[in-house]
């Protein structure tokens, strides 16, 4: 299928985030917001990037020949850069909107989205931190995660670590069975409350912080976990010196390799507010 933009409902309308939204998160790291985009401009923008999903999905190991990072999700990268529906999506202001307030910034660049689709009997997601992969100096930043389709607590809940952001990196592991039993040790030894929602319909989102630990359980439903995410950076950030083979990596794909100290405002991380 062609995408085609036409028809697809405009997301530029700019609201406030409520207030206890905005004291969630500054709290905690975290915080879900309800009803971003309606049922009608779900049903619009759901197959344009389910499309384009499985369009660029390369995953073609089954089940039981991958690691427990392939087991997760399917990951599928900066569909914006190759569909002219998600971009439309993903350059969203509504959407970038609520993380410039939720981050107390009044303008937010994009660092990449990407489809986290959890397939029915895909594994559970490893505690981790995002930031981790991220050679960025600030720790503004923040990842929007958002089904497609409604969710419940069967199909892989996205599932936070509260209050677990401020002490920025805390292991040297990348997601794997080893960052799952350290940050496992390290989110019971510190007693931080694990929050997860019980449903999410589609058009809601979390937002949580790049340091913030998180997981998700296996999706144990005969659905597939639709969800959709975009990374925000507070504008104004910096490339700072990459501390692992990952950070060179994201360099390279994410910010085309602009050099250390440099703003990150490479044709990859435009301005959407
Ligand atoms: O979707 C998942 O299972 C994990 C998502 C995640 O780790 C993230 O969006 O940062």
């Amino acid at each position: 299928m062609t995408t085609t933009i036409s028809g697809l409902p405009g997301l530029n309308d700019l609201k406030d985030t409520p207030a206890e939204n905005i004291n969630e998160f500054a709290e905690k790291g975290h915080t879900m917001v309800r009803d971003i985009l309606s049922a009608d401009e779900m049903a619009a923008y759901r197959p344009v990037i389910v499309d384009a999903a499985e369009r660029y999905n390369t995953e073609r190991r089954k089940m039981q020949d991958r690691d427990t990072y392939g087991k997760a999700f399917l990951q599928i990268m900066n569909l914006w850069r190759v569909d002219e529906g998600v971009k439309k999506f993903v350059l969203a202001k509504r959407l970038a909107k609520i993380a410039a307030d939720l981050m107390g910034v009044e303008n937010v660049r994009i660092y990449h989205d990407q489809a986290l689709f959890k397939e029915p009997g895909g594994g559970p997601t490893p505690w981790h931190q995002d930031q981790y992969y991220w050679p960025i100096d600030t720790n503004n930043t923040i990842t929007m995660w958002m089904p497609l389709i409604d969710i419940d607590l069967d199909m892989g809940m996205l599932t936070f670590a509260s209050g677990s952001y401020d002490k920025g990196s805390i292991f040297d592991y990348e997601i794997s069975d080893e960052s799952e039993s350290a940050f496992d040790d390290y989110v019971r030894g510190h007693k931080f409350p694990i929050s997860r929602a019980t449903t999410m319909k589609a058009g809601d989102a979390t937002f949580h912080r790049g340091f913030t630990i998180h997981n998700a359980p296996g999706n144990n439903s005969n659905k597939m976990r639709e969800v959709m995410t975009i990374i925000y950076l507070a504008d104004g950030a910096r490339v700072s010196p990459p501390k692992n083979e990952w950070q060179k990596n994201d360099l390279a794909k994410w910010m085309m390799n602009k050099p250390v100290g440099e703003l990150i405002d490479s044709e990859l991380n435009p301005k959407v507010l």
